[in-house]
């Protein structure tokens, strides 16, 4: 229990989490991007594409992409920001009383310099990744350690794995359960109920603090067939619950904000 290993996941550096009861998570340190999780179940619950990109050229098509400092195309910078296009850096590891974890950060000296000079606030994020039994534990910190203020946004686009479209249901984000039937793709402003995801594969109950939104997106069948990165019926197969925080904060210098994700496997 809590043995962290340097993988290969595609053609990136990756690192793999061994948790308690044979839970298992990997996380590229490209974009901190976790790509796999399973719990002591053994279920895997998190979709990665196929076709999805596994060399750095591209963000990945999958797994928790961590967005920062952008959402989506709102704003002027890169969409869903540089974070997830960004060699983070592996910062410690460890485990203990049935938790292991992996922690990685990013700070303005590990950006390519293109994306440097669009963005000059000095910063750093620390991604935690925790892992227990049944529950994976996200927990985002963004410092501003410059001397003037920022503002940016986050999510943490998870791609939760399905079996079929049709037997998706997620309760929390809207009055009754809500079932994906084609393309959807809303921001769900203020939630603040846990959400559980049903489909084929069981239940998932997901909690989040500091991440006042839900982003709920899955591309439907046209969509899907304009992404390059996706193949034939992959989008049958996941759906996006992403805790974000979609509208602009301004982080004071020295400031702290965290965001925090669980998802626990439930009966
Ligand atoms: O979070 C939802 C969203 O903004 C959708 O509009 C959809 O385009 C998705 O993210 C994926 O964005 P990407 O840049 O990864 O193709």
């Amino acid at each position: 229990m809590g043995a962290v290993t340097m993988v290969e996941y595609g053609a990136l550096p990756a690192v793999r989490i061994e948790g308690p009861g044979g839970a298992q998570a990997t996380i590229t340190l490209f974009g901190a991007h976790l790509v796999s999780w399973a719990g002591a179940d053994g279920q895997e619950r998190i979709f990665c594409s196929k076709r999805s990109a596994l060399d750095g050229s591209r963000p990945i098509r999958g797994g928790v992409p961590v967005i920062f400092p952008q959402f989506a195309a709102r704003g002027t910078g890169m969409r869903h920001g540089f974070a997830r296009v960004s060699t983070w850096r592996l910062a410690g590891s460890g485990g203990e009383g049935g938790m292991a974890f992996a922690q990685f950060e990013l700070n303005e000296n590990d950006l390519a310099p293109g994306v440097a000079a669009a963005w000059p606030n000095p910063f750093s994020l620390a991604l935690r990744v925790e892992l227990l039994a049944d529950e994976l534990r996200l927990s985002l910190d963004v410092t501003n350690t410059g001397t003037q203020a920022f503002e940016f946004s986050s999510a943490l686009h998870t791609y939760f794995l399905t079996d079929r479209m049709a037997n998706v249901g997620i309760e929390g984000v809207q009055a009754g359960e809500m079932l994906i039937t084609d393309k959807y793709d809303h921001i769900h402003f203020g939630v603040t109920e846990p959400i559980v995801l049903r489909s084929g594969l069981g239940a998932l109950r997901l909690e989040q603090q500091g991440f006042p939104d839900v982003v709920v997106w899955n591309p439907g069948a046209a969509d899907s067939a304009a992404l390059a990165d996706m193949e034939g019926d992959e989008y049958q197969h996941f759906v996006c619950i992403e805790p974000a925080l979609v509208e602009p904060v301004a982080l004071d210098a020295g400031g702290t904000w965290t965001g925090r994700h669980q998802i626990r496997v439930a009966a």
